[in-house]
């Protein structure tokens, strides 16, 4: 029977998905992304060589394999046409062809992306710190019932007079709300011309491609992006992106049903960091943090922003592991955390009213109200970069992952111990 597999994350993103995606992806017939935008930022090392994506899910460095976008996802033509055209200049081949896109996935449109900076601008020092890609406008859009969506772009006319409707509600929010130049209508539409004869041939019914290459028994990958902590409903709200980044979007998001969802593998960063604005409560602000950051380039690979970095918490974990079913834990990133004296995990937290609580509330003002609970464990001095199999990572690093699976309520399933296809062990 097929297995599909949906991998998503953890955290608040950034816990490495798209390595495990890439590597998992060679025994499937198709990767699947299903929420988010060209926000994510997904990081893959083949052979040495570093690709991110951004908006094509990180199957399409394997020749044969076609990768879809589902009806979840919000698409920037603009941005997809770039990154193709940086994968081609890199040597994929096929791209294009490989490529399909829900005709139902709603637009990102310049307008998104003025609005998205400016709403930011005006927020002043409660800015969520988005990635300004226009993702919370377009997903207003489509909840609004006012999104101009991939399949539209057969028919100009019809896009001309979503775009007018649209521009004449934003652009007095632009000018009167937040003192910014306003969207030039022509503008917009010669953008849509200019990417239109490359869109419609991508345009795919990607739900029942889905469905039939379930049926005749190959396996497929469903690639999330950012991480439940960033969910709409259940992250710390409002700093959080503005789609569900959980296991269960992946049916709606795709279009397939609940019960082609198998196995659900959580990416979990072996520390936790954040980028953007909001509460985080095991960041550290000394110099542990600091060596975390360094040793781990926790840099935005969209915005290049800094992440914060912290440990792990485990409370946070317990949360998303009931929320999304995670079925195995993947860590990641282990070798950050080499030659630590000692290593931290947040088991649970006092709460602002004193009370203690063994999971992560809901919403930034009562995380925001979270002191940690720490146990200290000792570190690992010997390295495990690159190590290939569990017998030889160190036996602390084995008990720091033993009592993570054990605090979080999930068994760890694969470690990955380094940036490339080849550094990383499965464990079950
Ligand atoms: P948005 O742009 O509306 O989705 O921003 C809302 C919040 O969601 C966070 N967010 C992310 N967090 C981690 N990684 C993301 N992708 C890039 C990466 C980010 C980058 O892989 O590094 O390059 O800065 C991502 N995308 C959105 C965002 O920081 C806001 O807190
Ligand atoms: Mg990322």
């Amino acid at each position: 029977m097929a297995q599909n597999i949906v991998v998503i994350g953890s955290q608040w993103g950034d816990e490495g998905k798209g390595k495990i995606v890439d590597w998992l992806a060679e025994q499937t017939g198709g990767v699947v992304r299903f929420q988010g935008g060209h926000n994510a930022g997904h990081t893959l090392v083949v052979g040495g060589k570093k690709t991110v994506l951004r908006l094509i899910p990180s199957g399409i460095l394997h020749e044969n394999l076609t990768c879809y976008i589902g009806s979840g996802v919000v698409v920037s033509p603009e941005a997809l046409l770039g990154e193709i055209d940086e994968l081609v200049a890199a040597g994929v081949k096929n791209v294009e062809q490989r490529l399909k896109i829900a005709p139902t996935c709603p637009l990102i449109l310049p307008y998104h992306i003025a609005l998205d900076q400016a709403r930011e601008a005006s927020r002043g020092a409660g800015k969520i710190g988005t990635t300004g890609r226009g993702i919370g406008p377009a997903y207003e859009d489509k909840v609004a019932r006012r999104s101009v969506r991939a399949g539209d772009l057969a028919d100009l006319d019809k896009v001309a007079e979503k775009v007018k409707t649209n521009l004449a509600l934003y652009n007095v929010q632009l000018k009167h709300l937040h003192g910014a130049q306003t969207v030039d209508f022509d503008e917009v539409m010669d953008k849509i011309r200019s990417f239109r004869d490359r869109v419609l041939p991508m345009l795919h019914d990607v739900a029942n491609t889905l469905y039939e290459k379930n049926r005749k028994g190959e396996k497929l990958l469903f690639e999330g992006a950012q991480g439940t902590l960033l969910d709409i409903d259940y992250g710390t709200y409002p700093f959080v992106t503005s789609s569900n980044c959980l296991a269960g979007a992946a049916s709606a998001g795709a279009g397939v049903p609940p019960q082609m969802l198998n196995y659900v593998l959580g990416i979990v960063k072996a520390y936790t960091t954040r980028v953007g604005s909001g509460p985080f409560p095991t960041e550290l602000f000394d110099d542990i943090g600091a060596g975390l950051a360094e040793r781990g380039h926790e840099f935005g690979s969209v915005t290049g922003r800094a992440r914060r970095c912290g440990w792990f918490d485990a409370a946070a974990l317990k949360r998303s592991i009931q929320i999304n079913g995670i079925t195995g834990m993947c860590i990641t990133k282990l070798d950050v955390m080499d030659g630590m004296d000692e290593v931290k995990i947040c088991t649970g937290y006092t709460l602002a009213d004193g009370s203690h609580s063994d999971i992560l509330p809901f919403g930034a003002d009562a995380v925001a109200g979270c002191t940690p609970v720490y146990e200290t464990m000792a570190g690992w001095k010997e390295p495990t970069f690159g190590v290939k199999s569990y017998d030889k990572l160190p036996e602390n690093a084995k008990r720091y992952l033993k009592r993570i699976e054990e605090v979080c309520g999930a068994p760890v399933a694969m470690v990955s111990t380094g940036p490339d296809r080849e550094e990383t062990i499965v464990i079950q």
